[in-house]
C-alpha cells in the first residue's frame, strides 16, 4: 500500500511535467488576464471538507450511528482500505457520505486500488463515483441504481462493448443525468458519456487517484495512475450544471468476473471561487443535473456563465490558440502582400 501523500488541490495540476518557457508564457497569460482570475483567491484556496471525506483508519464507520459514513452490501471496512466488493462473483457494495454537501466549488480525491487474481481481461466490472441525489439504492449501475439523478464517474474495467474496440480497457467516463436517462452496460455507457479516458489502473504495486473538480460549471477528471504524482487530465467539460445539497458515495459490482474494488481515502476540498451575486442569490439546491451539449467544451473562455477555466494547464492551451491564430493572421497578410504584388506587376504588363 503506497503511503499516504498530502496532495495539493491546487498545487498539483501545475504539476503536470510543463516545460519552464510554458510557464513563462503561462505568466505573460495569466498577467494579461488577470481580471479573469481574480475570482481565483490563491494556490491555498483549498480547504479539506472533513464532514465530507472518508479518511484511514475511519473512525466509527459502520460502528458509530454519528458516523458521516454509510454503507451497504458486500463492503467491508479494515483499519487500512475499504473493500467494497472482494474478489469474487457477483458481490455488491457501496459506502456513502451521510451528510449532503452544499459546497458549490468542490475537488474531491479519490484513491483507490482494483486488484484481483484474474488474467488480463478477465476481471470486472469497476468502481463508480457518485455525487447524486439519493443514496444507498442499490442497482445494475456498478452497484448503484440506474436512472440516478447527478453525476457519475465510472471506472470501467471490463469491456461489455466488443463493437468498441477503439478504445482500451480500463476506461473512465462521466456521466450526469436528471434521471431521465438509463447506464447502457452492453455499451459501458457510451451513449450517455460526457467524455472518458483509458487508464491502466488495475494490479498496481501502488495506489491509483482521481480527481474530480466541479468549479463555475466545469466538471475536471484527473487521473494520477502511474504513482509520479502527477496529475493527467481525462475529462474537461464546460457547461454542467449540478445543485448543492446531494450526497457523495463511492460503489462496485462484480459479476462473473471480479476483482478487489478497494477505497482508501476520498478527500473533499473546498475551492474558494467568488460567484457573481445573481449567482449567489439564485437556490443552488432547485438546479436541475444537466449538461449544455451544444457548446464545445474547449471554448468557454468568454463565457457569461462563467465557465472559464481555472486551471493553468487550459490556460495554455488557450494561450496556444491564441498564439497560433496570430501566426494564421500574419501568414494569411504575407500571402495577400505576395498576392496582391503579383497581380499589380501583371496588370502593369497589360498597360
Ligand atoms: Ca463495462
Amino acid at each position: 500500500m503506497a503511503p499516504e501523500r498530502k496532495r495539493s488541490a491546487f498545487l498539483s495540476y501545475s504539476q503536470g511535467g510543463v516545460c519552464k518557457m510554458c510557464h513563462i508564457f503561462l505568466l505573460l497569460w495569466l498577467l494579461h488576464f488577470s481580471s479573469v482570475y481574480s475570482d481565483i483567491t490563491d494556490g491555498n484556496a483549498e480547504h479539506l471538507k472533513r464532514e465530507h471525506s472518508l479518511i484511514k483508519p475511519y473512525q466509527g464507520v459502520g460502528t458509530s450511528s454519528s458516523s458521516q459514513w454509510d454503507f451497504w452490501g458486500s463492503t467491508l471496512v479494515t483499519s487500512q482500505y475499504v473493500r467494497l466488493t472482494p474478489d469474487e462473483r457477483s458481490k455488491q457494495g457501496s459506502i456513502w457520505n451521510t451528510v449532503p454537501c452544499y459546497l458549490k466549488d468542490w475537488e474531491m480525491h479519490v484513491q483507490f486500488k482494483v486488484h484481483g487474481s484474474g488474467k488480463k481481461n478477465l476481471h470486472g466490472d469497476g468502481i463508480a463515483i457518485w455525487y447524486t441525489k439519493e443514496r444507498l439504492h442499490p442497482g445494475p449501475v456498478f452497484g448503484n441504481q440506474d436512472h440516478f439523478v447527478g453525476l457519475a464517474i465510472f471506472v470501467d474495467t471490463f469491456r461489455n462493448d466488443l463493437h468498441g474496440m477503439d478504445r482500451s480497457f480500463p476506461y473512465i467516463s462521466a456521466m450526469v443525468s436528471n434521471g431521465s436517462f438509463a447506464y447502457d452496460h452492453g455499451k459501458d455507457g457510451r451513449s450517455t458519456e460526457l467524455g472518458g479516458c483509458s487508464a491502466e489502473i488495475r494490479n498496481k504495486d501502488h495506489d491509483t487517484y482521481l480527481a474530480i473538480r466541479y468549479s463555475k460549471g466545469r466538471l475536471t477528471i484527473m487521473v494520477d495512475v502511474d504513482d509520479r504524482n502527477e496529475w493527467k487530465e481525462c475529462i474537461d467539460i464546460g457547461g454542467v450544471r449540478l445543485p448543492t445539497g446531494y450526497y457523495f458515495g463511492a460503489s462496485a459490482a462484480t459479476g462473473d468476473l471480479s476483482d478487489n474494488h478497494d477505497i482508501i481515502s476520498m478527500k473533499m476540498y473546498q475551492l474558494m471561487v467568488e460567484h457573481t451575486p445573481e449567482e449567489d442569490s439564485q437556490d443552488w439546491t432547485k438546479i436541475e443535473p444537466s449538461v449544455s451539449l451544444l457548446k464545445s467544451p474547449k471554448d468557454n473562455i468568454d463565457d457569461p456563465t462563467g465557465n472559464f477555466r481555472s486551471t493553468p494547464l487550459t490556460g495554455w492551451k488557450v494561450f496556444l490558440l491564441l498564439l497560433c491564430a496570430l501566426l494564421g493572421i500574419v501568414v494569411c497578410a504575407v500571402v495577400g502582400a505576395v498576392v496582391f504584388q503579383k497581380r499589380q506587376e501583371r496588370n502593369k504588363r497589360f498597360y
